[in-house]
């Protein structure tokens, strides 16, 4: 098989964002657009040359093209060996752990997360390196820097690999072995929870409904709830993969996650619902007519892990992204651990993770995950709280009600304000960077403004420093407003306004009715509808 050196102009728009490469799939058809990006990322890591890479994505629309461009590519550039999933599917968490226990030099993972899919959908890669972990941006940037000079090409013709059949299949130098995409990553799972225990409480009647949302962790939730856990088959719902997600927007949450959200509401309501994304790495967590907000999951599970087989040890630390709100820091608090505060993207916690400074962590955006992984992982989410629900024979409520009531109440919510022209929200950031100094001190009613800066952060690992990550105006415990814009938008720019308000008197109030007057403060401050003239959010989260 003989390798080819194509000709290529090169893409100006290939800077990765939060995570990875996310464009439109028309934009990834273009001629030689997959390729460039991909050959800037072997230029770039040269650990490639004669390692292993794991290929598998969400199984959108693109994806087993995508995979076999990969493939031809990867033999081209003396990859010696590549593990794939079969039928190209692999959670972006499984992914990560298959980085990890095969000890591979990266992985690709195709996947626009919970964008919906489709020829007129979106398609995406990451690129994951040998620890597991998403790139770090000096590796993103190199990649960057690479993929704006490339004149060339590396690929082989003719490459015939069949991924529905596992096993081995070589590709003249590149071995090319077909996985099972579920198994290695079961195995994992029950390493962790008390499967005997959980099998118990279904037995003894309890139920679960998981929303699939038609993308990749039907397969995962088949085997781990219904084969495994002997959940009955009814417990799922879409857990068939389909190229474009049955049409939906499988994002976990109160908006996209509608029919799990109104069983769960409904009379007769399972005792646990969840749901995960596109590529199985975000969870949402329901109980019984209760939304557990992600924010208020992670400080849950943190107050609860030490019960479960895998941490029983306790945790070592913590960590929330900057705009998550601040529950997990009242639990760290009182269990005497660090709790880390990091900039939007999992990526930074890859570090804390390596280090071992950290056990668990975890972001509004419906993210949370563990050691165990390099990446979020939704699954993870579901089998935790299953466990816990287990072991504790309690209900969800019970435990969200004695949680707020020793630790207190985090209100919180995200208003995005979707495809504003780029210009406008850069312009409406600025302005309030501009006017970050006078806020300080300001009284509005109850609060005072204690803290009104642009968030920071300096790696405590490698020393690193990350700036510009998010603008946040803080009223002490009290409450915070944050700005930052989106960096996995595919259409103009997504701002979003993070809202929190703590409480430790009114612990049962609606959420939207307990932030009406901090959003309304906050379009004092942020001028949002005034310079972007749109006057409600496009979506509430
Ligand atoms: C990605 C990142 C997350 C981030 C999220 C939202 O998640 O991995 O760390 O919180 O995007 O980022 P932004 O607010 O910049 O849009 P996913 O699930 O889309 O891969």
């Amino acid at each position: 098989m003989s390798v080819r050196e194509i000709i290529t102009n090169p893409y100006a728009d290939q800077k990765p964002g939060t995570a990875g490469l996310r464009k439109k799939v028309a934009v990834f058809q273009q001629p030689h657009y997959l390729e460039n990006f991909l050959q800037a990322i072997f230029d770039a890591d040269p650990r490639l040359h004669g390692g292993t890479l794991v290929i598998g994505g969400d199984g959108r629309y693109h994806n087993r093209t995508a995979i076999r461009t990969a493939i031809a590519m990867a033999a081209a550039n003396g990859v010696r060996r590549v593990v794939v999933g079969q039928g190209g599917l692999l959670s972006t968490p499984a992914a990560s752990h298959l980085i990890r226990s095969l000890g591979a030099a990266g992985g690709f993972v195709l996947t626009a997360s919970h964008n919906p899919a489709g020829e007129d959908g979106d398609f995406g890669i990451k690129y994951n390196v040998s620890g597991g972990g998403q790139a770090p941006e000096s590796l993103t940037d190199r990649i960057h820097g690479i993929s704006l000079g490339l004149t060339r090409y590396r690929t082989v013709d003719g490459v015939q690999v069949d991924l529905d059949r596992r096993g081995s299949q070589n590709v003249g130098e590149l071995q090319v072995e077909v996985i099972d995409s579920v198994d290695d990553y079961a195995h994992l799972m029950q390493s962790l929870f008390d499967f005997d225990l959980i099998r118990d409480w279904f037995k003894d009647g309890h139920r679960l409904c998981f929303d699939a949302m038609h993308a990749v962790t039907g397969p995962y939730a088949q085997r781990l709830f219904v084969d495994l856990l002997g959940a009955p088959a009814t417990s799922l719902l879409n857990a068939i993969p389909l190229e474009d997600f049955g049409g939906g927007h499988p994002d976990p949450n109160l908006i996209h996650a509608r029919p799990l959200v109104e069983r769960m509401h409904g009379a007769d309501a399972p005792d646990l619902g969840g749901a995960s994304d596109g590529d199985g790495d975000r969870n949402m967590i329901l109980g019984p007519g209760l939304f557990i907000s992600p924010g208020d999951s992670l400080a849950m599970l943190c107050e609860h892990l030490h019960l479960l087989p895998g941490y029983r040890r306790g945790l070592a630390g913590v960590a929330r992204s900057m705009p998550t709100c601040r529950a997990l820091d009242q639990v760290a608090r009182a269990l005497d651990i660090p709790c880390h505060e990091t900039p939007t993207g999992w990526k930074f916690f890859a570090n804390l993770l390596d280090a071992g400074r950290v056990t668990l962590c975890g972001e509004e955006s419906f993210g949370t995950s563990s050691d165990h992984t390099r990446e979020k992982d939704g699954v993870w989410a579901v089998l935790a709280w299953l466990n816990i629900l287990a072991a504790t024979r309690r209900s969800v409520q019970d435990i969200a009600q004695a949680h707020w009531a020793r630790f207190g109440r985090h209100y919180y919510a995200r208003h995005d304000y979707e495809d504003l022209p780029v210009a406008t929200a850069q312009a409406l950031v600025q302005a309030l960077q501009d006017r970050l100094p006078d806020l300080v001190g300001q009284r509005h009613g109850e609060l005072q403004v204690s803290q009104a800066d642009s968030f920071a952060y300096q790696d405590p690992v490698d020393g690193s420093r990350a700036t510009n990550q998010g603008l946040r105006v803080v009223f002490a415990d009290a409450a915070r407003i944050i700005v930052r814009l989106s960096g996995t938008g595919t259409q103009g720019a997504t701002l979003r306004l993070y809202l929190e308000r703590y409480e430790t008197g009114d612990l049962g109030l609606e959420t939207g009715a307990a932030l009406a007057p901090l959003a309304a403060l906050a379009d004092r401050i942020v001028h949002i509808s005034q310079i972007t003239g749109r006057s409600s959010p496009s979506v509430i989260t």
